[in-house]
């Protein structure tokens, strides 16, 4: 799949588009009506961060991405002041979750808000059974308080993520705002949907830094995705230091595409990333992509190679003209050396092994090392992960299949996978022309590529995990992971405009239920995000499908 060349950067800058307002004739009543109205909106807009902090209205409490799963509005707001402090119960990780929430309210707000667990007014954090689920939570907004309750610290997380959100966008800013820092009165009840939400990062075709990374996890956090997964092993990268097989970084990790200087994560690299994403309550997912896409570890070691001859390093975009030799037993050797390094690398449950475009290898040959690889993911104590193409083979109890398909992907590869989901493989979907976010938005956005044609914000959000695959049990669904391939991206700021405004949607497919689900009332809530963005220095795209506020 050779890239198309990039069109020069005229969907780049997206401008707002103006709205004329039909002339009516109106009643005197209407008129004042209409003031009022006016006023009101005005002051929504306000809240943006530029005008007098008394006309700011708080967020409604339904504003929140992703849709919570109950809102009660009603009661006194609450207003978080100089003299406010943080309650948390006497939990190490609690206190983690509240000093976090300290950390992002402290620059913008310039108060001292000491964590304590002493108190009831303020904002407390309390951690109690109550049928919030592992990750779910409640949020009670009062005149003299505001309490978050969950069943456990990743709750807590997740609900200070609705509370960042029910506040001003200024609040995510790093120097002292005006405020007033106020949260509408009400109740939010709220859990997911599903308990995988991921987001995968294509770290192989360009490499990406530990502090871009952390950047990124940050942003998912904001929209309570729990799973990073690291596509970390790709034809033009090799980017984790193996200590048995050394030369795959420091050889196979040397370039990317385009022939820079690539790069890999040290192992205390990667525990960096894996703590940064803890903190953040997501779990990381590695992925060492095989057989196929492996011209990056053929490279650094001649001997993994059917004809013992090193292939060059490759720095082009195409897939599909590599794979690992099935019949050699020191493929096994290797393979068996990466997964249980990486394994100890990994606090999580899953390994993700690839399996896709296999097109090097015979179908015989990719049955026979699915075979025998997906036990060695099992000896170091991990679940197997594998794209869709594995449902070809014999998924082993428990593996999951991450379908990458298109809705024009041909039936038979559909049921293949449907199958697989009813004999129990769980599913995780990423259908490539809805949550690629590589994808273009229309033909002229200048960075991502467009074989899956072009995904735009609307098509992105428009579709429902529990029935999206044609005789695939809803029950077999375990979440939706939205992934970002780099051939085309190199920077943060790529990256960005290519997940926003895309990558809350996907976020909200995985944790609102189904009945929140509706592009109307959405597109306003996706448009209410951008101040926060434009808070937090995001250069986000700005669809003409979303009624982005004209102040922001
Ligand atoms: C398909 S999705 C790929 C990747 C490319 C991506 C580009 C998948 C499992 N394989 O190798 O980077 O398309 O969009």
């Amino acid at each position: 799949m050779p890239l198309r060349s990039d069109p020069p950067p005229k969907g780049a800058h997206v401008r707002r588009h103006h709205r004329t307002t039909p002339r009516i004739r109106r009643s005197p009543r209407l008129h004042r009506l209409l003031g009022t109205l006016l006023l009101v909106a005005a002051a929504g807009v306000f809240t943006a961060g530029s005008a007098p902090a008394a006309a700011a209205a708080p967020v409604p409490l339904d504003q929140v991405i992703p849709a919570p799963a109950q809102v009660t509005p009603g009661g006194a707001p609450y207003r978080i002041t100089a003299g406010t402090a943080i309650r948390v119960d006497p939990d190490p990780e609690a206190r983690r979750v509240a000093e976090y929430l300290a950390g992002i309210l402290r620059p913008s707000t310039g108060y001292r808000l000491p964590v304590t667990a002493q108190g009831s007014s303020g904002i407390r954090l309390r951690l109690a059974d109550g049928g919030y689920g592992a990750e779910g939570y409640r949020l009670d907004s009062e005149a003299g308080r505001v309490t978050l309750t969950a069943a456990t610290p990743a709750g807590l997380f997740h609900g200070v993520q609705t509370l960042r959100q029910l506040l001003p966008a200024a609040v995510e800013k790093d120097t002292v705002q005006p405020g007033p820092w106020t949260v509408a009165g009400g109740t939010i009840t709220d859990h997911p949907r599903y308990g995988y939400r991921g987001a995968m990062l294509d770290v192989a075709r360009h490499f990406l830094t530990v502090d871009q990374v952390k950047r990124y996890i940050d942003q998912l956090a904001l929209y309570k995705i729990n799973t990073l997964h690291l596509h970390l092993s790709d034809d033009q990268g090799w980017r984790i230091a193996v200590d048995s097989w050394p030369r795959l970084a420091t050889y196979g990790g040397s370039t990317q595409v385009g022939g820079g200087p690539g790069g890999f994560y040290t192992k205390d690299d990667y525990r960096e990333i894996v703590r940064h994403a803890a903190s953040r309550f997501l779990q990381v997912v590695p992925e060492i992509d095989m057989p196929g896409h492996t011209n990056a570890a053929l490279a650094s070691y001649a001997e993994l190679n059917c004809d013992g001859v090193a292939p060059p390093l490759y720095t082009g975009t195409s897939v599909g003209f590599s794979s690992l030799c099935v019949p050699k037993d020191v493929t096994y050797d290797f393979v068996d050396d990466v997964l249980r390094e990486i394994a100890a690398l990994t606090p999580g449950p899953y390994l993700h092994i690839g399996g896709d475009e296999a097109h090097s290898t015979s179908h015989a040959d990719y049955v026979a090392f699915m075979n025998r690889v997906q036990p060695l993911v099992a000896k170091y104590g991990k679940t197997v992960i594998g794209w869709h193409q594995l449902t070809g083979a014999t998924p082993v109890p428990g593996a999951l299949a991450q379908y990458w398909g298109l809705d024009s992907t041909k039936a038979a590869e559909k049921e293949q996978v449907a199958q697989a989901a009813r004999n129990g493989t769980g599913l995780i979907l990423s259908p490539a022309d809805r949550i690629y976010l590589d994808m273009k938005y229309d033909k002229n956005t200048r960075l991502g590529l467009s074989w899956a044609g072009y995904v735009e914000v609307k098509r992105s959000y428009d579709w429902d995990p529990g029935t999206y695959l044609p005789g695939a049990p809803a029950s077999a669904v375990r979440g939706v992971e939205a992934p970002m391939w780099t051939e085309t991206l190199q920077k943060s700021a790529d990256l960005e405009f290519m997940a926003f405004p895309r990558l809350p949607g996907a976020a909200e497919l995985g944790w609102s239920p189904a009945t929140t689900h509706d592009w109307d009332t959405y597109k306003a809530r996706l448009a209410a995000q951008a101040p926060r963005w434009d808070a937090l220095g995001i250069a986000y795209y700005r669809s003409p499908q979303v009624p982005w506020p004209t102040a922001g």
